[in-house]
């Protein structure tokens, strides 16, 4: 397989080795992807260590609340690659608070970082690879959503509303840069034990409830994810775009 030999990608949501966006990442990278790969402060570490494992990899400082930082990834990427051919955005966050008390008792602060980090900066990263992108003759933006958007989950509350802004923000960046023939889509994963799973106050018995009700009868597991990120990525996925496409063993497609 190599329908991304010669392509170059810009990963964003890497924290370790669970990480859906590494998943992703994996997945064109075998296919013959060079990669850029940010990392959000505490995980320097962990991205320098996973990035080992790939062909000369650019390792990037990114907190995607901040314009300067993305800024300066998208000079670095445009020196070191001359041109990008697809971003992955895997970057979501609430304060922990917010995941766990009424939903009625949403704070204006909590409200606005989770919208900001989960679903402006996909607008902010789409924005900054368009000229690199152009230059390429096109490109394909994918990001990670679920579907506490749409249905209500407990203790997804804001998160829930920032994935509604996301599939939403997926549909307006597509109409506004398809012209550009860059595509911006989104994958709506099935629950995953990774780092952002962690902690969450039930979150077993949500994938229980998974597994017995999906028509599948089972969780998806990340390469799942991640192969159908690089199919929506890669020019299989040409004619696709402004999509959010479930892989979730199909529970979404259940009623009782
Ligand atoms: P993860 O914890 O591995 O990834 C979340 C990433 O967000 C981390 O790499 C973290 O560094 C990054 N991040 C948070 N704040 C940031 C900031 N200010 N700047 C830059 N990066 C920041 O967990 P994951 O499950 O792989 O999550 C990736 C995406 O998948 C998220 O959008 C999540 O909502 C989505 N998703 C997860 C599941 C699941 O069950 N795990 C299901 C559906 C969708
Ligand atoms: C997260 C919370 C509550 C219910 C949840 C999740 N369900 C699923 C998740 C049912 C599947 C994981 N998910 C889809 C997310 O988008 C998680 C985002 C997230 C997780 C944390 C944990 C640590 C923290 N802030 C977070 N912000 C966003 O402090």
């Amino acid at each position: 397989m190599s329908d991304f030999a010669g392509k170059t990608g810009l990963i964003v949501g890497v924290a370790n080795k669970r990480s859906i966006a590494w998943a992703i990442a994996q997945a064109t990278a075998r296919r013959g992807a060079r990669l850029a790969i940010t990392f959000q402060g505490r995980f320097e570490e962990h991205v320098h260590e996973l990035a080992e494992g790939l062909d000369s990899p650019l390792i990037l400082p990114c907190d995607v609340s901040n314009d300067s930082e993305i800024d300066a990834v998208f000079a670095k990427v445009g020196a070191e690659f001359g041109g990008l051919d697809f971003v992955v955005h895997g970057a979501a966050f609430a304060p922990r608070d917010e995941l766990s008390a009424p939903f009625a008792n949403t704070s204006r602060e909590g409200f606005r970082t989770a919208l900001d980090i989960s679903a402006y900066s996909l607008i902010a990263l789409t924005r900054g690879a368009m000229p690199l992108m152009e230059s390429r003759g096109g490109g394909s933006v994918l990001t990670l959503t679920y579907l506490g958007s749409e249905r209500v989950f407990p203790n997804y509350n804001v998160m829930g509303v920032a994935k509604a802004a996301l599939e939403s923000t997926v549909r307006y960046l597509a109409a506004d840069v398809g012209p550009k023939n860059i595509r911006v889509n989104a994958i709506s994963a099935g629950p995953i034990k990774t780092l952002a799973a962690a902690g969450i106050s039930g979150f077993s018995s949500i994938l229980n409830v998974y597994r017995e009700r999906a028509p599948l009868r089972r969780n998806v597991e990340a390469a799942e994810v991640g192969e159908a990120g690089a199919f929506l990525l890669s020019d299989a996925g040409k004619a696709i775009t402004g999509e959010v496409l479930m892989v979730d063993a199909g529970f979404h497609a259940t009623g009782m």
